[in-house]
């Protein structure tokens, strides 16, 4: 099914000068980057991102480690985007990672895992709505999409 996600590079992603490996990879694969904007999150956003990790115990570090530096803030496209990104990232903790994955070729620690991706199709929409607005999303086709998906689609 045709799905969009949030995706983005972390502070870490970006102070590691990361960024272009990983949107390299994202492009490579065959995803269509419909937004894309490198933005501070504000600790309103931060913790309306991560709503469901409100009363853990590594609630605030995630929020003080997000809103600490520029992330790079994605709309990705493409046929089962959401999983499609998820494999791609690996596990969440990049010790656990495999080899190939972002997080197991790019990261070490678990608050340092570089990128972030929608979990569900439903996170998607919720995560989108939180950083674009919907005039900031392209309408677009890429160029090469007939070569990464079959014409009889
Ligand atoms: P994912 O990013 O793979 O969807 P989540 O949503 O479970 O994983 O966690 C969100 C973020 O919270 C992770 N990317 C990681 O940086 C951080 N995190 C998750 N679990 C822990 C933990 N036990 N200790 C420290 N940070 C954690």
């Amino acid at each position: 099914m045709w799905e969009r996600t949030y995706f983005m590079i972390k502070p870490d992603g970006v102070h590691r000068g990361l960024v272009g490996d990983v949107v390299r990879r994202i492009e490579a694969k065959g995803y269509r980057i419909s937004a894309m904007k490198m933005i501070r999150i504000t600790g309103d956003e931060a913790r309306e991102h991560y709503a469901e990790h409100v009363g853990k115990h590594f609630f605030s570090d995630l929020v003080g480690f997000i809103t600490s530096g520029p992330v790079v803030a994605m709309v990705l496209e493409g046929e089962d985007a959401v999983e499609g990104v998820r494999k791609m990232m690996g596990s969440t903790d990049p010790k656990a990672s495999a080899p190939g994955t972002l997080r197991g070729d790019l990261g070490i620690n678990l608050s340092r895992n570089v990128v972030h991706g929608s979990d569900s199709p439903a996170s998607a929409e919720r995560e989108i709505s939180i950083f674009f607005e919907p005039g900031e999303i392209m309408d677009f086709t890429r160029n090469d999409e007939k070569w990464v998906y079959p014409e009889e689609k």
